[in-house]
């Protein structure tokens, strides 16, 4: 909004020029969502607690992990309505509403809010319910991965070719297969991150290493010398998905205030699916899926626990881990959760390390 409102202001009166930079806009978006959620967390998880909408721990079949965290239950959920809410404001401020690229995120995000919101207030609703009904979650993922793929389809500017990290030629055009791509990457990443946030902190933390890594790679990929420089395609006003990166960052840094060991609240399936699936449309956008793979990929082996988990359950009758999804098992091990979750968040700072690097090794 800023960026409509002094862009036309900026010939006059020349500090406004300021307002035409990514940098510049991104470190406000991300000043701003971090504050809003420092300003409102305590109001927003006091209102939460009083309409009693808080976290119900499942006994039933987990007994070894209710002994470790039973103290959970009656924690405030749905936190993650305070990343929403402030990320959209904060990206409606300091980005081009007018970009496809925020449009299209902005509706991501948005579309999967809603589906999440709809699966924790059913949860809370019915004591004991499991929210909505796993097909139609599933179903509602499909169906929304689905519209954002004819979307990308449809639009001739767009490519459907898939860039390789290392191989500055190996390019792969999908053709007609983007369609169940998109929709992979979009399902993928926002139940990824849904099945990793089971754990203090744990999916918020990944997510600010993930989140800036992005802001980072849309900047450069946006940027004609930067691109050229590196030898990635270029996309000529991606570069504004910098600044919904950085609101990302802000508002999870401010949200990890209340939710690190022990947490004060939880984020909910309304944070969760959403950060997720804005997570893969921006990867799908700059053309970094591959990338995504290696920076979120905390949050993959997270969802192959839980398929690794299933398979073999499925075949030998027998579990491969002690608990899927993987911060279960270590927890079941004995292994104290803040150190489970500050060795993930190592492990995910040094993989957004090596994806950076990967733009040099080419
Ligand atoms: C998300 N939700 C957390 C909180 C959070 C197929 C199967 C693998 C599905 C999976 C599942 O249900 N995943 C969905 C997991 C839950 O957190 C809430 O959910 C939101 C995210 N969607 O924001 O509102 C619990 O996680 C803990 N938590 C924290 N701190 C946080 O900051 O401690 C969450 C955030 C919270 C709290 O205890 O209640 C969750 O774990 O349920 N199912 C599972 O993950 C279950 N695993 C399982 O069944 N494994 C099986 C098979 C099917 C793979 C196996 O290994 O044999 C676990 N779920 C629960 N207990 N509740 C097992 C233990």
């Amino acid at each position: 909004m800023f960026y409509s409102l002094f862009y036309y202001l900026k010939d006059n009166i020349f500090v406004l020029n300021i307002f035409k930079y990514i940098t510049f806009r991104a470190a406000m978006a991300a000043l701003t969502t971090f504050f809003i959620s420092i300003l409102l967390g305590n109001y927003i998880i006091d209102r939460l607690r009083k309409l009693k909408i808080q976290e119900n721990i499942r006994k039933e079949g987990f007994a070894k992990l209710y002994d470790v965290q039973h103290y959970k239950q009656g924690t405030p959920t749905m936190g993650g309505l305070l990343i929403v809410i402030s990320v959209i404001f904060s990206t409606l401020l300091w980005a081009n509403i007018f970009n496809k690229y925020i449009i299209l995120t902005l509706l991501t995000f948005l579309a999967l809010a809603i589906l999440g919101f709809a699966d924790d207030y059913l949860k809370l609703k019915e004591q004991n319910s499991k929210g909505l009904n796993i097909s139609t979650k599933f179903v509602s993922q499909l169906v929304i991965g689905l519209l954002l793929a004819i979307v990308l389809f449809l639009d001739k500017e767009f490519s459907t070719k898939l860039y390789f990290p290392f191989f500055k030629n190996l390019v792969i055009d999908l053709g007609i297969l983007y369609i169940p791509f998109v929709i992979l990457v979009i399902c993928g990443a926002s139940n990824a991150v849904n099945f990793t946030d089971g754990l203090d902190g744990l999916a918020v933390g990944c997510t600010i290493m993930t989140a800036l890594t992005f802001s980072l790679l849309s900047y450069v990929t946006g940027h004609a010398k930067f691109s050229q420089y590196l030898l990635i395609p270029f996309i000529p006003h991606a570069g504004e998905l910098t600044v919904f990166c950085a609101a990302l960052v802000g508002a999870c840094m401010g949200f990890l205030w209340f939710n690190c060991f022990p947490a004060g609240v939880f984020m909910g399936d309304v944070g969760s699916l959403a950060i997720g699936g804005a997570i893969g449309m921006v990867a799908l956008l700059i053309k970094k899926e591959i990338l995504l793979v290696i920076v979120g990929g905390i949050f993959v082996i997270e969802a192959l626990s839980v398929i690794i988990q299933i398979i073999a359950f499925r075949i030998w009758k027998k579990r491969f881990f002690k608990m899927a999804p993987l911060h279960h098992h270590f927890q079941i091990l004995g292994l104290p959760e803040s150190k489970i979750i500050v060795r993930f968040w190592i492990i995910s700072a040094i993989l957004a390390i090596f994806t950076l690097i990967t733009l040099k090794i080419r």
